[in-house]
């Protein structure tokens, strides 16, 4: 199998996972301002992550990418048993996670090109982005304020993608949502020595 990852970028979730998990999983980098990146031949919707299985059939989204690795280790903590309410639950994080935080937040914050053709309203459009984010994080974090992960007190695939987007909240000019909370909760995350791993690889 093979994982297309972007330094930096969303698929950094499944790249922790596959860490997190020792998965005889081939990383493979490519470069998102390459228009003739790997990432566009290999994946239908020319982004990453995007998983290639041995038969050649590629798997593309987090959503689906997170449970399908973590399925391939039956009973592993990171998920939970087909049927479960825990399962729902991190299935439910892992929607919210993409929908509202990703596409809906920080979309228009790191690309407003995708929203308005006219550069001269790009400020505009991040701004929003912003005022969408900050709504869309304030749940999470009041979720984890009696919480050390997500879902059942135990590191999972839906905490793996939401580190992502901590990550991206640290790095943010002015970091637009501040709050203990999730400042906590995104040092737990650092400290995982899967995350360490998948970190140093993706900046080597
Ligand atoms: N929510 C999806 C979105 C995938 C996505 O948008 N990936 C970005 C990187 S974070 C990408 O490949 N962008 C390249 C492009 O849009 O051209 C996921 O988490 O898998």
């Amino acid at each position: 199998m093979k994982l297309y990852i972007a330094p930096g970028a969303c698929s950094f979730a499944s790249h922790v996972v596959v860490q997190e998990l020792d998965l005889p999983v081939e990383v493979v980098t490519v470069s998102l301002t390459d228009p003739q990146g790997l990432h566009k031949q290999v994946s239908p919707f020319g982004r990453v992550p995007a998983l290639q299985l041995d038969d050649g059939t590629v798997i593309a989204e987090n959503t689906v990418i997170l449970p399908f690795l973590a399925d391939l280790v039956p009973g592993t903590s990171l998920f939970a048993p087909a049927g479960s309410v825990e399962r729902a639950q991190i299935q439910s994080w892992l929607g919210y996670l993409s929908s509202e935080v990703h596409t809906g937040s920080f979309r228009p914050i790191n690309r407003p090109g995708r929203y308005h053709a006219d550069a001269a309203q790009h400020d505009q459009v991040r701004a929003s982005g912003i005022a969408l984010l900050r709504a869309a994080l304030a749940p999470i974090a009041a979720h984890l304020q009696t919480r050390t992960w997500l879902v059942g007190e135990r590191f999972t695939i839906a905490d793996a993608y939401l580190g992502v987007f901590l990550g991206w909240l640290a790095r943010a000019p002015g970091k637009p949502f501040k709050d203990e909370t999730l400042d906590a909760y995104y040092l737990r995350y650092q400290q995982r020595p899967a995350v360490k791993v998948a970190a140093d690889a993706e900046v080597a």
